[in-house]
């Protein structure tokens, strides 16, 4: 496939409600979308890099920077015949996978079109139909936390998180449990705890938590090998894992016993294949999660999730969870039995918006020979 145009667009969303973590507030999401010509298909790719360094060290402008002045210059008007040569001809990159990912997406969905195949079948899914479950932000209070969850419940979602920080934890731990003893029930700590904080994750031990999601450093796996040592319940390390070779550490070292992968934070399609690949063989079961991505990045986590031990229902919710309308059509909804359908139509499977995109794109730039 020869690689005529790449175009990049700053897009900023607005949430449908401000979601709250232990690293702060967000109000709107940035990202990048990615978009790649060759030969009279156009691919579409996002780039989850976000307005602030905060989850990640990348952001929307150093994503910008390394895509603009590194990946797009290695693959502009090559000849690919496969994504592990674009992978290969911008391999001097080190890390910003957040960025090789938004590309890499976009010829992902170049090669599945160009095939006429659904990048659930190109990835090797094996669903027509993914587990969802919906991230919650820190509520002010435990009612109002409980009244979120029975609207996601009655909406079909197989499984909660919530995000937890200090001083806002146990206390809503204990009163979903009483409310909802039998739902599949997570939390997020989003590295905001440290190994001194061993006997509040004692005391999560008691309540039949489906995992707790990185709650120490978010570049260790050494202090969550010993806290997973002193628990009953998992760990799942979502932001210490960015490639294979993490994920094997993380496992040798029982610093985790559940995966979250998730596309941008592991570089790519490719990159989450390999750690897939590798889990099942150690009877580790992964999750996508999310990064509240427009339905562009949605559509890529939904053909991951597709695959065979994506075990745990996903951090993939409604388009309108998070929008007021997204910049695809369809756009994503969840079926009353808490399943996703996966695209079926060649690519992502899903149309662009442009009359919406347009609407959220805040800069662009063309790049052509
Ligand atoms: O830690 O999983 C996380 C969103 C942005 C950054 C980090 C995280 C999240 C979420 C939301 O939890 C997941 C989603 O629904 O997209
Ligand atoms: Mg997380």
């Amino acid at each position: 496939m020869k690689i005529e145009k790449i175009e990049l667009r700053h897009i900023k969303m607005e949430l449908v409600s401000p979601f709250t973590t232990s690293m702060g507030t967000e109000y709107d999401e940035e990202h990048i979308i990615v978009s790649v010509d060759a030969e009279g298909i156009t691919g579409w790719g996002e780039c989850v890099a976000e307005g602030t360094p905060f989850y990640s060290y990348e952001t929307v402008t150093t994503a910008w920077h390394i895509l603009q002045d590194f990946l797009i210059p290695a693959i502009l008007g090559k000849d690919l015949t496969s994504i592990d040569q674009a992978i290969q001809l911008y391999s001097k990159v080190r890390g910003h996978r957040m960025a090789k990912a938004g590309l890499e997406a976009a010829l992902w969905d170049v090669f599945a079109k160009s095939k006429n195949i659904s990048l659930s079948k190109m990835i090797g899914g094996a669903r027509e139909t993914i587990d969802v479950g919906v991230s919650i932000g820190i509520q002010p209070t435990e009612e109002e936390l409980i009244k979120k969850i029975e609207g996601y419940l009655a909406e079909g979602y197989k499984r909660i998180k919530i995000k937890i920080a200090p001083g806002n934890d146990i206390q809503f731990v204990k009163a979903v449990r009483k409310e909802f003893p039998e739902i599949l029930f997570q939390v997020d700590a989003n590295s905001s705890y440290e190994l001194k904080h061993i006997d509040l994750f004692k005391q999560m031990d008691d309540y039949n938590l489906l995992l707790i999601e990185q709650p120490l450093g978010y570049d260790d796996n050494y202090q969550h090998s010993k806290l997973q040592k002193q628990l009953k319940t998992p760990i799942c390390l979502d932001e210490s894992i960015h490639s294979l070779d993490d994920t094997r550490a993380a496992i040798e070292l029982d610093s985790c016993r559940v995966i979250n992968i998730k596309p941008g934070r592991v570089g790519g399609f490719t990159e989450s294949k390999l750690i897939h690949d590798y889990c099942e063989t150690k009877n580790i079961p992964v999750w996508c999660g999310g990064m509240l991505e427009s339905g562009i990045g949605r559509a890529g986590n939904v053909a991951l999730a597709s695959l065979p031990n994506f075990k745990l229902p996903g951090d993939i919710s409604a388009s309108k969870r998070y929008y007021k309308a997204d910049i695809v059509e369809p756009e994503f909804v969840v079926n009353k039995d808490g399943t996703m359908n996966v695209p079926t139509k060649p690519g992502i499977g899903v149309e662009i918006n442009m009359k919406m995109l347009d609407i959220v794109t805040v800069r662009n730039k063309e790049f052509k020979l």
